[in-house]
């Protein structure tokens, strides 16, 4: 993509309604634009990192075995009523009525539409277990939105959906979400730990939140140090085995949000020098809650007695747009932007530090060519512009990597490679730069695979 032709409104200053640093890097780097209180425009640059983000959730509950479906955003007012949830859920969620004055809403969280489709579809226990998801917009009328895309009113979630005949099969069930969900942060470049959790208004026993660690996150975390040194599961997981393993070495040491910390138990648990403490942000959040939905909206299957019985249930979330802002928390420096790889809105840039020059020029077009094709995304600034406006932005923005391009350097068949994480610079030859940037790129495939 040629900067020129590009959409990046980039702002030189923090706006001053930004609290925080994610929100105020957002607005800066040209990710989002403010619609009206807690709600949002993705504008290019964003909506990719968005979308990437989307892509590792979808093919991480793909492995898992979860099924993609789409939901709509408005729901019938009718089915929370069946569940009792239309009168308890209280002004966060957004009530609407249509020209009939048939009462409406916007989606929330989609328990209670899955459910419907799942009773009015499925009759027996031969077509348990399953595990449904979507992708899609929700509303939440919080009372204070703040910090961006962290706490929005709109908010992109996936929200999976899990049905079982048992309790034991939907603990299964759970797992596999539960496993699925270390390695999703994980792609994603962050140290992610489940925490026990209360479940709120989603109902429920069993629930546990996934949080980030970053500094600069909202909620203060209290864990055992060993937690930050488990590997997240391999590619090769096996999600037909028993997982239950994984999940203890993940969940018998103490970790806690402010909210369930236990100072006592705490300093009881965990060796002085073994405790940590620092701030997270939730990234997602799962939870079993049984027949909370199934028995009173009658979702119920043929057992393998005959007898009719109400399938158990579970349901998990992340916060697909909140991510986009948590990852900036987790990583960033004073400059701007760092994004992992996995996520970057593209691979590298390519600055030209002479534009108008035409042998600048020409080398330039040219290794922009030969990255395109071999399936790199680059960002490339051939506007005519001072090279430290151009620096300045291209560490606003963050990519993986800079590679500079100048009169001087092209003298003696050379090309700068900036690796914005580290700031570590290589001169390089021209097809030597190639062979790295592209090698690095086949890396991150097998990486992902
Ligand atoms: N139905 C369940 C699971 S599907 C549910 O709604 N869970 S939740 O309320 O915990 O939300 C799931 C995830 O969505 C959270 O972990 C969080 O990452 C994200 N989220 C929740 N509220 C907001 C919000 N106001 N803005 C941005 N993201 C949010």
């Amino acid at each position: 993509m040629r900067l020129s032709r590009y959409f990046l409104p980039l702002l030189r200053n923090d706006p001053k309604e930004a609290e925080i640093v994610s929100h105020k890097l957002m607005l800066r780097a040209g990710l989002v634009r403010q619609s009206t209180a807690g709600i949002y425009s993705w504008l290019p640059l964003g909506l990719r990192v968005l979308s990437k983000i989307e892509r590792i959730v979808r093919e991480e509950q793909d492995h898992a075995g979860a099924l993609e479906l789409l939901m709509p955003t408005i729901q019938p007012a009718e089915i929370w009523r069946e569940s009792g949830r239309y009168d308890v859920y209280g002004k966060e969620l957004l009530r609407i009525s249509d020209r009939h004055e048939r009462e409406m809403l916007y989606g929330p969280t989609n328990e209670e539409l899955i459910t419907q489709i799942f009773r009015d579809s499925v009759k027996s226990y031969k077509e348990l277990p399953r595990i449904l998801y979507h992708i899609q917009w929700k509303f939440r009328d919080e009372i204070r939105p703040r910090f961006g895309v962290m706490r929005g009113r709109e908010f992109l979630m996936k929200d999976s959906y899990s049905f079982d005949l048992t309790v034991e099969d939907a603990r299964a069930s759970y797992n596999k979400m539960f496993v699925s969900y270390l390695r999703t942060f994980n792609r994603m470049g962050l140290k992610s730990i489940p925490m026990a959790a209360e479940s709120g208004v989603i109902g429920g026993d069993m629930s546990h939140e996934f949080i980030i660690l970053a500094d600069t996150g909202e909620s203060e975390v209290f864990c055992h140090r060993d937690l930050l040194k488990l590997d997240s599961p391999g590619a090769n997981v096996d999600y037909e085995g028993d997982l239950s393993p994984i999940i203890q070495s993940w969940t018998s040491k103490y970790a806690a949000t402010s909210e369930k910390h236990d100072a006592a138990r705490f300093a009881k648990e965990v060796p002085d020098a073994d405790r940590f403490t620092t701030h997270g942000i939730e990234v997602g959040h799962i939870f079993f809650f049984g027949t909370k939905y199934s028995e009173p909206m009658g979702c119920e299957v043929q057992g393998p007695n005959g007898g009719l019985v109400p399938v158990q249930m579970g349901s998990y979330g992340i916060g697909v747009s909140r991510l986009v802002g948590a990852i900036i928390e987790a990583s960033h420096d004073d400059a701007g932007i760092i994004w992992p790889s996995s996520v970057a809105p593209f691979d590298g840039g390519l600055i030209n530090v002479k534009s108008g020059d035409a042998e600048t020029d020409k080398v330039c077009e040219e290794l922009y060519a030969k990255l395109e094709t071999a399936g790199l995304s680059v960002l490339y600034d051939d506007r005519d512009d001072r090279p430290g406006a151009k620096f300045a932005a291209f560490d606003l923005i963050g990519l993986p990597w800079q590679l500079i391009v100048g009169p001087k350097g092209i003298k003696s068949g050379e090309v700068e490679l900036k690796h914005r994480a580290t700031g570590a610079r290589h001169t390089l030859g021209f097809d030597a730069v190639l062979n790295r940037l592209v090698a690095s790129a086949a890396e991150l495939g097998r990486e992902a695979a």
